[in-house]
């Protein structure tokens, strides 16, 4: 079902579509982040959200739990395989290729739920880490060796993440009520040097099926669903880089490449 659907909307407005990626790309450019509405229908976050949720299980490695109920999740790509095509879907490739370049390509994807009564926070923080074969490799471009659900990581260089841009699927609706991420626009513009100026600060709200962009090094945090708050707040994270190398010998943990080779 998650690889059968045209986008017959969009295809019928192909002049309209090219005006507004070129929106979205710049407000990238300009904020780091921009909103896609409606990249999935409710039936494909249906068919995502179902297939996920049966992949999720409770002990296998990468799943993260308190008090029985699943919170986030590491390392989709071995729990999930099919999720290294589910983001495939108009305009998200064209804008990828767009922002990154020919040689895009997929390298990690992460869950996070806020489930009721197991909320969480997060400080203000941009995000350095990226997951590797080697994190042991002598190098002034990578540091801060960590093994995250049995995965290599290291924080990676400014360069690095410049080349970086995640796509967050929303699988259901972020409110005020579900504890959504805050961000501060135009904050990747001073690299990996914290720049919070709360003044400026904007709230990511979404309807189930939007997907976010953001650069990695936008300041960003994370506020509690509100309390008694029964929804969940469920949201693919997928990480993609502009190239399938990386220096001093370093190599990405998994690289699914974003363009599709011809005659393939
Ligand atoms: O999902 C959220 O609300 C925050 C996630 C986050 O901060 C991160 O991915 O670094």
């Amino acid at each position: 079902m998650l690889t059968t659907r045209t986008h017959e909307k969009r295809e019928m407005t192909t002049s309209t579509s090219k005006e507004t990626d070129s929106g979205v790309i710049s407000q990238i450019e300009r904020d780091g982040f921009a909103t896609l509405p409606d990249v999935f229908d409710p039936v494909e976050v249906d068919a995502i959200t179902t297939e996920l949720t049966q992949a999720l299980v409770i002990g296998r490695p990468g799943v993260l739990e308190q008090a029985g109920r699943i919170y986030a999740a590491r390392n989709i790509l071995q729990l999930w395989p099919k999720v290294a095509d589910v983001w495939r879907r108009p305009p998200l490739p064209e804008i990828l290729r767009e922002v990154l370049g020919p040689d895009f390509g997929l390298v990690r994807v992460l869950f996070f739920d806020k489930p009721p009564e197991q909320s969480w926070s997060l400080p203000w923080h941009k995000d350095l880490t990226i997951a590797v074969r080697n994190n042991r490799l002598p190098s002034r471009q990578f540091e801060h060796p960590t093994t995250k659900s049995g995965v290599p990581h290291v924080e990676a260089s400014q360069a690095v993440l410049e080349g970086m841009l995640t796509a967050r699927i929303h699988l259901d609706d972020v409110t005020e009520e579900n504890g959504p991420m805050k961000v501060i626009p135009g904050s990747h513009l001073t690299g990996k040097v914290s720049s919070i100026d709360e003044s400026k600060c904007r709230t990511v709200l979404a309807q189930r099926g939007d997907v976010l962009l953001i650069r990695p090094l936008v300041e960003h945090n994370s506020v509690p669903s509100r309390s008694g708050s029964l929804q969940h707040r469920r949201i693919l994270h997928l990480e993609f880089a502009n190239s399938p190398d990386l220096p001093d010998g370093y190599e990405w943990h998994d690289y699914v490449p974003g363009c599709t080779p011809p005659n393939s």
